[in-house]
């Protein structure tokens, strides 16, 4: 008879115990003291186990025979060939050698975007980076997709990007505050279930409950009707998507107009709200943003705008907007704008009100940082001064030596060779993925480390397969949670698999930088590391913690720390004393830094701009429905696809399209029909769902399902079987100014299916010879 075996471990969607039989994961359940556990962590024994793991290194064919840059336009449709370890490694050891000789280790892209597993010694990204800084650096991506066109603009507006980071008003100085929340985009639940780097407490539900009850209001201004929990029975203002901003300003004026907004507050703590105030009252452009102008945009009656900022200027208001209204075309508008109308209320700065970006985007939204920072491996002095905003992957591919601007500088495109990805997955990710694959035939050699054999890894010409965090011993933290996890090898690497963590050793050896990189530590070595050096930082502000063998015998620390936090408190009690990092120390409304680059797409203050492709646009005539690719409710990004939950959510074996009953009824489509998806970018196949939560107007399609084109080497769209959502959306910049990811602003029509091109194909491992 066989006894389980438990191990203590974490993952993005949360802490759980590895119950272990025979070798193989069977669970990972959620601790008990965690009141809203993430029903994904189901997901994940079968995927540790999965047969899409990768179980050799594997070369493409041509590039074995030929070298590097033979037959570009195969990858994804030819088979690969398994290798032994050590081939692998001299492999692209050599390759990695010749790139770096030949062109610069610029040539080299190591911007390997991606949010890897949580662990923070093995995180993939990371040892990528630290590796390739030890023989001479790479180019990097800088910034995020998450919420990258934010962190370009919050340092012009209020000094400090990580206002957008987790910088924010915690949940105890809301509660028994605020008296009416107002949430452009909505506090998902569905995204609170994730952490990067874990998370022991889901905490959102109840303290939202909580707030409810005691007499809190919450408006959900968003197409969707769900990205507000309905317990908490909210209005929903369901406007046309990428309106916010319009939105904002029909609430602005009403204020203005009305006597509401408090010029004492602007007077004394902002800078340039006269010119903002002659753009809105339409002085200087011949047209007043009332509320029946933002109406005639936003599709919302003019007067439920005029009630809205009546009831905002009556109450205790706390305004928040979701990261993903600056993922759209002129992302940094409604952030900005966000910005002016809590500066307009004149509550920044108090308990309960102002504003604050992120919450319901993480699980950990709302807590306090923890005062001495979350462990993380340091990656090395950078040697290479050479990046581009994270987002612009395609045009740098497909345009090296052009130039391009970006927040004030104007900045030249390097030339790949090599790409180098481990811990992400690009073909998930990027925008317009057709558009992608053509670019990505560009360099010379694509190498990836995967654990499965996802869209990115198929499209490699080498490909190491690389163990789950089951597999290693690792230490669990986040800088907003109160628990560091000793996540222990719970199984033995699976299949073929090795560790990041050696692979680069290996190929640090082979290139004379061994103890550089490894600085003599191994696994074991760099977990009790980084803990110990934790543990020094918390000493410093006062906080015991165990030594390192007492934490990994107990599996566990909960570091006593309480805080709570005001966001700019100490700027309103004394802007003097605590100005902020602007030009001028105060909330610049209007920015003369920004005004002197002399962008049309992000001028001087925020302003309504109308997105290539939203409603009231031309395409719409041809393409009238307005795609939502928001974040997966069944899984993370791609992460977990192949798992249950993820498999269990298909409609028609696809991944479900949600749209509303009117424009299914217009176009015949019914529940469950099997539905093409389709732009002048792509098609995709889904399963239809109809759905009263999803605006008139909108269709949703969550990212993440796995990108699986009929003909992989087709260069003129082949169709995706899957549902990838990325198929279609549009790739541009959200300005010059923040160069983020314009995801959602994508227009689509959407018809009954009248081919099948038959079952999903990417969850089955692509053709390799052993
Ligand atoms: N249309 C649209 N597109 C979007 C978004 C959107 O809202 N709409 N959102 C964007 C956002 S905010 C983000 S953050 C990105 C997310 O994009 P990514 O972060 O690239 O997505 P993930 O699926 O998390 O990719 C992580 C990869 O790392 C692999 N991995 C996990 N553990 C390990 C390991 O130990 N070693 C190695 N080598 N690999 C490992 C996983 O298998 C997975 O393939 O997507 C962006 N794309
Ligand atoms: N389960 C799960 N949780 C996750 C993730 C995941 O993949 N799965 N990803 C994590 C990551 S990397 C990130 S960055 C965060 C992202 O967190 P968010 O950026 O908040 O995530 P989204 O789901 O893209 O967007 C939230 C909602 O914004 C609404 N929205 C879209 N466009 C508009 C608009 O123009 N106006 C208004 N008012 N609303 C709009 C959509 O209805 C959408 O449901 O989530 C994190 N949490
Ligand atoms: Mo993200």
């Amino acid at each position: 008879m066989t006894s389980d075996r438990t191990y203590p471990h974490t993952s993005h969607w949360g802490s759980f115990t590895a119950v272990v039989r025979d070798g193989r994961l069977i669970e990972a359940r959620p601790p008990a003291a965690d009141p809203d556990p993430s029903p994904l962590l189901a997901s994940i024994p079968g995927t540790v186990h999965s047969d899409l793991r990768i179980t050799a290194p594997a070369v493409r064919r041509s590039w074995l025979e030929q070298g590097p840059g033979a037959h570009p336009d195969r990858r994804g449709a030819e088979e690969f060939v398994e290798v032994a370890w050590d081939t692998a490694l001299d492999l692209v050891a050599a390759e990695l050698d010749r790139v770096r000789t030949t062109h610069g280790n610029q040539a080299i892209f190591g911007g390997s975007y991606g949010w890897s597993s949580a662990g923070r010694v093995h995180h993939a990204k990371t040892q990528l980076q630290r590796f390739l800084n030890t023989i001479g650096g790479f180019t990097d991506g800088r910034g995020t997709y998450s919420f990258g066109t934010a962190t370009a603009l919050l340092p012009h507006v209020v000094g400090d990007p990580a206002m957008v980071s987790g910088e924010v008003t915690t949940w105890g100085r809301l509660e028994g505050a605020t008296t009416l929340w107002v949430a452009f985009g909505g506090v998902p639940l569905r995204t609170a279930q994730s952490q990067s780097g874990g998370v022991s407490r889901h905490v959102q539900c109840d303290r939202m409950l909580g707030m409810s009850r005691t007499g809190t209001r919450f408006v959900n201004v968003s197409p969707l009707r769900d990205d507000l929990d309905p317990d908490l029975d909210p209005e929903w203002l369901a406007l046309r998507a990428n309106t916010d901003t319009a939105l904002m300003l029909g609430l602005a004026h009403t204020l203005e107009r009305d006597g509401l907004a408090d010029q004492q507050f602007l007077a004394r703590y902002t800078h340039g709200y006269a010119t903002f105030r002659r753009y809105l009252l339409g002085e200087s452009d011949g047209r007043p943003k009332d509320a029946a102008w933002a109406a005639g945009i936003c599709g919302l009656p003019e007067h439920r705008i005029v009630d809205l900022a009546h009831r905002m200027a009556a109450h205790r208001t706390f305004i928040t907007t979701t990261w993903s209204l600056q993922r759209a075309e002129y992302g940094e508008q409604p952030y900005w704008m966000t910005i002016t109308l809590a500066a307009m209320l004149g509550q920044i700065g108090l308990d309960g009100g102002g504003f604050s970006f992120g919450y319901g985007n993480s699980a950990t939204t709302g807590a306090a940082k923890l005062p001495f920072g979350s462990p993380s491996l340091p990656t090395g002095r950078r040697r290479c001064d050479s990046w581009i905003p994270v987002a612009r992957i395609s045009d740098m591919l497909e345009n090296p030596g052009s130039s391009y601007e970006y927040d004030g500088q104007t900045r030249t495109y390097p030339d790949i060779r090599l790409v180098y990805w481990a811990g992400g997955n690009p073909f998930h990710h990027h925008q317009d993925l057709n558009r992608l694959s053509a670019a990505w035939r560009r360099p010379e050699t694509v190498v990836v480390h995967e654990p499965w054999w996802t869209p990115t890894a198929r499209r490699a010409d080498i490909v190491l397969p690389a163990t789950s965090t089951l597999e290693r011993n690792d230490l669990g933290a986040s800088s907003r949670d109160r628990v560091l996890v000793a996540m222990k090898r719970a199984v033995e690497p699976q299949a073929g698999a090795r560790d990041d963590y050696a692979i680069f050793a290996g190929l640090a050896d082979r290139l004379g930088v061994a103890g550089e990189f490894t600085q003599g530590r191994d696994e074991m070595g760099w977990v009790r590391f980084l803990y110990d050096s934790t543990r020094e930082r918390a000493a410093e502000h006062d906080i015991r913690l165990p030594d390192f063998e007492t934490f990994w015998e107990r599996g566990e620390v909960t570091v006593e720390y309480e805080a709570e936090h005001t966001l700019l408190a100490d700027f309103r009690a004394d802007p003097v004393a605590h100005p902020l990092r602007t030009p001028t120390g105060l909330i610049e409304i209007t920015s003369d830094v920004v005004a002197g680059f002399g962008y049309d797409d992000c001028p001087g203050h925020p302003v309504w701009l109308e997105p290539r492709e939203w409603a009231g646009s031309a395409l719409a005539t041809t393409y009238p429905l307005h795609l939502i690719s928001n974040q997966p409710k069944h899984r993370l990004h791609s992460q977990l696809d192949l798992g249950e939950v993820s498999r269990a959510a298909k409609v028609a074996g696809r991944e479900p399209v949600r749209l509303n009953p009117a424009d299914a009824a217009q176009r015949g489509i019914g529940d469950g029909d099997l539905v093409e998806v389709f732009n002048g970018r792509g098609r995709v196949l889904a399963g239809a769902v109809l759905a009263d939560e999803v605006r008139a107007g909108v269709v949703q399609l969550a990212t993440g399902a796995w990108y699986d084109p009929v003909d992989p080497s087709a260069t003129d769209g082949s169709p995706d079987r899957h549902g990838n959502p990325n198929v279609l959306t549009q790739d541009f910049g959200t300005s010059r100014l923040g160069q983020g990811p314009s995801a959602h602003s994508t227009l689509v029509e959407i018809r009954v299916a009248d081919h099948d091109p038959g079952p999903v194909r990417v969850h089955t491992p692509p053709p390799h010879q052993r």
